[in-house]
């Protein structure tokens, strides 16, 4: 339910809270890209108020939906700060997703308008106006494309919109375990909650300059890592693409950097990573994904640093972190550190339980941070949440007597592939489609750059031959690559247990080395 304000309260738009970060000196730097481009504090101001004015000019009922399927831009970012001055919602999309992973999105989040690659906008206006949208716009990652062309047109100022602490800020679609994604509501008090924690327990500080180089439809991307540096009033780095050589080139002009392990990883492939690169560093912070501890000591040893690790969700934004400042304790290599300020996360049995100290069970928070729901979706809600409000997040763990968090596995059946959520389940659908597939289990192995990567085992239909490489080339032509799962093997029969269900612990013990 809305909260009704009345014109004397706060606004609480995430925005106008951005906005109080920016540093009085407007012309300042805000953002430098990779291709030689620089942006002021003054134009992300400037262009965030005329795309604001554009949505404005549409005339859409208020919560609508703003849905963005583009390429890594500063734009990008701009409209994403634009949708929240508006007031409205926004929705971002990997570009990786095909035709049937669109329209499930686009059908199920209706949105009022749909921004995508000037490429892509014969097929994505197609599905778009099918279920309804009402403008399609395109954005190119050199700024081309008729929003910024349509946006040119209005004006540069702009009254950021009156939003309470509910009011939905972003609908990130996550976790398809069984059945189809859902998309978790976050709010306006959700994210900026989050962001302030974050800004104080990181020790976000006066010159900090930090290297963006993770896609912008994630959290990590696009909450922690815009959110950090603007509240901050920090420059950004902004690389459109990981690059280990280009981030290492900028590592002497910057202070913090984010990354998923795999980035890291990559990282330390080169040889240029050496102590004399990260001189003028101040924090590393790696999460989205279990950081081998080899790679946390391996970054110790070769950079004199030692990465902070944390623990989020799309539903609800950061929930632990390791600590930044040595007087609260070590930074822990293969633990997440603990719970942060205003998170309340306990672990219990699968009876609802509280376990004692160092018991492995299920990981349950609470906090401002945690999300409203899933749209549309009041059952499965419901489901997620414990009947005295704790979201129990799928993550099994335990924490310690001094109160670390350890993730030592998951109750969900999902694959974290390089930082990317891959879901057995909707993986073995689009496979049992295929001919000749008569059933499949895809599961994840250990994989070292991706950390993890998705394996199917697959049956054959009586008289059926399959050809393993066949099925991977189909399945990348329908889904997004990163789902796509490395190997295939086809074999005579899936273990199964006494109920009939499909072994997968038996699977990844026999292929999890990664051999067939
Ligand atoms: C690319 N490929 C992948 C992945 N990325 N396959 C599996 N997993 C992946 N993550 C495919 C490519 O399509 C390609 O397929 C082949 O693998 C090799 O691609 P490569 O060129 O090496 O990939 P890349 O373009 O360099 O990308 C790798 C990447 C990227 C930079 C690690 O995956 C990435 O940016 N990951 C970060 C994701 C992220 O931001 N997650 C945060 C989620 P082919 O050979 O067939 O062409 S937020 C979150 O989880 C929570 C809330 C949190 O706590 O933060
Ligand atoms: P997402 O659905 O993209 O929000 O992914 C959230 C999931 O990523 C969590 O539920 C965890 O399983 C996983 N995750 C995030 N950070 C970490 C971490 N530092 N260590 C282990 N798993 C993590």
């Amino acid at each position: 339910m809305q909260k009704r304000l009345t014109p004397s309260s706060a606004n609480g738009n995430l925005f106008a809270a951005l906005r109080a970060g920016f540093p009085n000196d407007l012309d300042s730097v805000a953002v430098e890209t990779d291709n030689g481009l620089s942006y002021s504090w003054r134009d992300v101001e400037r262009a965030s108020a005329m795309l604001a004015n554009l949505l404005d000019s549409l005339q859409l009922p208020a919560g609508a939906r703003i849905a963005v399927q583009v390429e890594k831009s500063v734009e990008a970012m701009l409209l994403y700060l634009a949708t929240l001055r508006a007031g409205f919602v926004f929705l971002p999309l990997n570009p990786a997703y095909q035709q049937a992973e669109l329209e499930y999105f686009i059908g199920n989040a209706e949105p009022a308008v749909v921004v995508c690659t000037g490429r892509n906008f014969g097929w994505v206006s197609k599905i778009a106006f099918k279920a309804g949208t009402q403008y399609v716009f395109t954005l190119g990652e050199d700024r081309s494309g008729s929003l910024l062309e349509r946006a040119a047109h209005c004006s540069d100022q702009h009254q950021v919109a009156f939003k309470g602490a509910d009011d939905l800020a972003a609908i990130l679609y996550t976790s398809g375990t069984t059945g189809r994604s859902k998309g978790a509501m976050l709010s306006h008090g959700n994210l900026l909650s989050n962001a302030l924690v974050l800004k104080d327990y990181w020790g976000w500080r006066a010159g900090d300059v930090l290297i963006h180089a993770l896609p912008i439809f994630h959290v990590h991307g696009l909450f922690v890592a815009i959110h950090g540096a603007l509240l901050n009033g920090s420059r950004m780095i902004w690389l459109g693409k990981f690059d280990p050589r280009l981030v290492i080139e900028k590592l002497p002009q910057a202070t913090v950097f984010m990354g998923v392990p795999t980035l890291y990883v990559r990282l330390l492939a080169e040889p240029g990573l050496t102590r004399e690169a990260v001189r003028n560093m101040r924090l590393f912070i790696a999460g989205s994904a279990p950081l081998l501890i080899e790679t946390f000591t391996d970054w110790q040893m070769r950079t004199g640093h030692t990465i902070l690790e944390r623990y989020g969700m799309s539903e609800t934004g950061m929930l632990t972190s390791n600590p930044y400042d040595p007087g609260q304790g070590a930074r822990r290599g293969g633990t997440v550190g603990f719970p942060l300020p205003g998170v309340s996360l306990r672990v219990q049995d699968d009876a609802g339980a509280a376990l004692a100290t160092d018991e492995i069970g299920g990981i349950q928070v609470k906090g401002p941070n945690v999300f409203k729901g899933y749209w549309r979706m009041p059952e499965k809600t419901a489901e997620e949440f414990t009947a005295d409000g704790y979201f129990q997040t799928g993550d099994v763990g335990k924490i310690d007597a001094l109160g670390y968090v350890t993730i030592v596995g998951r109750s969900k059946d999902l694959i974290i592939s390089g930082g990317y959520n891959v879901y057995p389940a909707e993986v073995e659908g689009y496979i049992n489609e295929l001919p000749g597939v008569a059933e499949s289990a895809v599961i994840g192995v250990p994989h070292s750059d991706f950390g993890e990567v998705g394996l199917a085992v697959l049956t054959t239909k009586p008289g059926a031959t399959l050809d393993p490489l066949q099925i991977i080339s189909r399945l990348k032509s329908i889904l997004a690559n990163f789902k796509v799962p490395k190997q295939c093997i086809v074999v005579d029969a899936l273990p199964r247990n006494s109920m009939g269900k499909v072994q997968k612990n038996v699977l990844r013990e026999r292929y999890g080395a990664g051999k067939p």
